[in-house]
């Protein structure tokens, strides 16, 4: 058998050109404290594009997701606001309810960690690489990324021999899913099985589990028991455990927010699972008894972060990845270095040569950040060996001319600001819609958008 090896390609969400602050995201610090600012779309779009640059820059596989369309038209008329006209639409559901425009316009699509959980091919029982859009049923404003998700996904890996782009999980609350965000796959190497760990915030079908008293938990147990069993992946390759409880309440709204793992380390608080000790006594043993090995854990504690900075540092929001001398590094944003406790931490994994941190980077990604994005939130990995990554349709992949491309079209089409009364303005659906045309064109991707 020949030797297959597979990488993570990042998939950046090109953030949109109606990234606005609406509060929408009850559970999520950030996004209810900036509700109502004024926002930067531009510089949004060219901090989160700086971003996927510099890795790809660093030898790490780099692609974009583009934007969805927004004002989504129809959501508003499916939510039975009417009018002759979109602007007729837009001027009735602001006149009805800000919030509901808000949802219509939210750009909450470029926090692809949310867009699909993803199974590599070597993984899977049919040995095609599995993809389920992840349906975001817990937010009005998310929910209605799913569809348009699903089809980007089967634009790109429309090749149905080597990818198997599935639906959506139906059943709501019961089936509620945030992809990736809640996901971790490790493996001993770049051609190993991995082991995949789910974590869920509660159990639809067990009400007995403890649950957490101020905000919402948004994934369920059931979901990823889904996704396993659809995408075909042997039980001895997956671990579920339940996020804490009180973790969620100090605004933990998803496992992305207080634990990374990449390969064989896991970067994660002690706060982060319910029974933590036994929890990651579970993760240890299973990852044993798949690879042979021991997973390299780096636990921090209460003492040295606690879970306030946790959340407003988004240290844990880091991207882990392998430097070219084997060792890794962290991206991280630059609120973690604005905090003494965060930094200093950070400079003892680079002081500690024990620790396989070796690097770390530094990212001003304010205007995601202020919506509860951090560099994770901001990318998708996507796991494929060399043949697959052939076989990506679209010009997805961020080299240098598309690079520059994207940032030429964000100057052209980008506002410098956009305030909540700005959303009721017709002329932001003429050039938002006149922007993402542009954009289906450079991408390569004809037909993505319907209007
Ligand atoms: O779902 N914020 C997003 C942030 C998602 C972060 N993703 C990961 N952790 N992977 C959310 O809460 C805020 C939108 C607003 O309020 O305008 C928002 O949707």
């Amino acid at each position: 058998m020949v030797f297959m090896r597979y990488r993570d390609i990042n998939f950046d969400g090109l953030v949109g050109p109606t990234h606005n602050y609406a509060g929408l995201s009850l559970g999520n610090v950030a996004s209810v404290s900036h509700k109502g600012n004024q926002s930067n779309p531009r510089a949004a779009a060219l901090q989160g594009l700086i971003k996927a640059k510099a890795l790809a820059d660093l030898g790490i596989p780099q692609a974009i997701f583009p934007p969805q369309e927004r004002p989504s038209i129809a959501s508003l008329r499916n939510w039975g606001i009417q009018g002759k006209t979109d602007a007729a639409v837009l001027a009735n559901a602001a006149s009805y309810h800000p919030t509901l425009l808000a949802a219509a316009y939210s750009a909450s699509a470029m926090w692809t960690a949310n867009a699909c959980t993803m199974t590599p091919s070597n993984d899977s029982e049919d040995g095609r690489a599995h993809f389920t859009p992840a349906n975001l049923c817990s937010k009005l404003h998310r929910s209605i990324e799913a569809e348009f998700t699903t089809r980007t996904l089967k634009a790109v890996f429309a090749d149905e021999e080597r990818f198997k782009v599935h639906e959506p999980l139906a059943g709501g609350d019961a089936m509620a899913d945030e992809g990736a965000a809640n996901h971790t796959r490790f493996s001993t190497s770049k051609g190993d099985k991995g082991l995949h760990l789910f974590v869920y915030g509660r159990s639809a079908l067990d009400p007995s589990l403890p649950q957490p008293h101020v905000f919402p938990a948004r994934q369920t147990l059931e979901s990823f028991q889904s996704i396993a069993r659809r995408h075909g992946i042997p039980p001895n390759q997956t671990v579920f455990l339940q996020q804490s409880p009180d973790a969620i309440d100090a605004g933990v709204f998803h496992n992305d927010v207080i634990s990374v793992g990449h390969q064989n380390l896991f970067l994660y608080h002690e706060a982060a699972f319910l029974n933590s000790d036994q929890a990651i006594h579970d993760l240890e043993k299973a990852y044993k008894q798949l690879t042979g090995e021991a997973l390299r854990l780096i636990r921090i504690s209460h003492e040295q972060i606690s879970l306030s900075d946790t959340v407003s540092s988004y240290l844990f929001n880091s991207q882990l990845l392998d430097t070219k001398d084997g060792d890794m590094m962290l991206v991280v944003p630059s609120e973690c270095r604005e905090k003494p406790s965060v930094s200093a931490l950070l400079d003892g994994f680079i002081d500690d040569h024990q620790n396989p941190v070796t690097e770390i980077l530094t990212f001003d990604l304010r205007e995601s950040m202020r919506n509860g994005g951090g560099p994770a939130c901001l990318r998708n990995r996507i796991t494929l060996n060399s043949n697959e990554s052939r076989h990506l349709k679209g010009r997805v992949l961020l080299d240098e001319t598309l690079f520059n491309d994207l940032q030429v079209w964000i100057q052209k089409h980008y506002r410098e600001s956009l305030a909540p009364e700005d959303l009721a303005d017709p002329k932001l659906l003429q050039e938002s819609r006149s922007a993402l045309d542009e954009l289906s064109q450079i991408m390569h991707l004809p037909g993505l958008y319907e209007f």
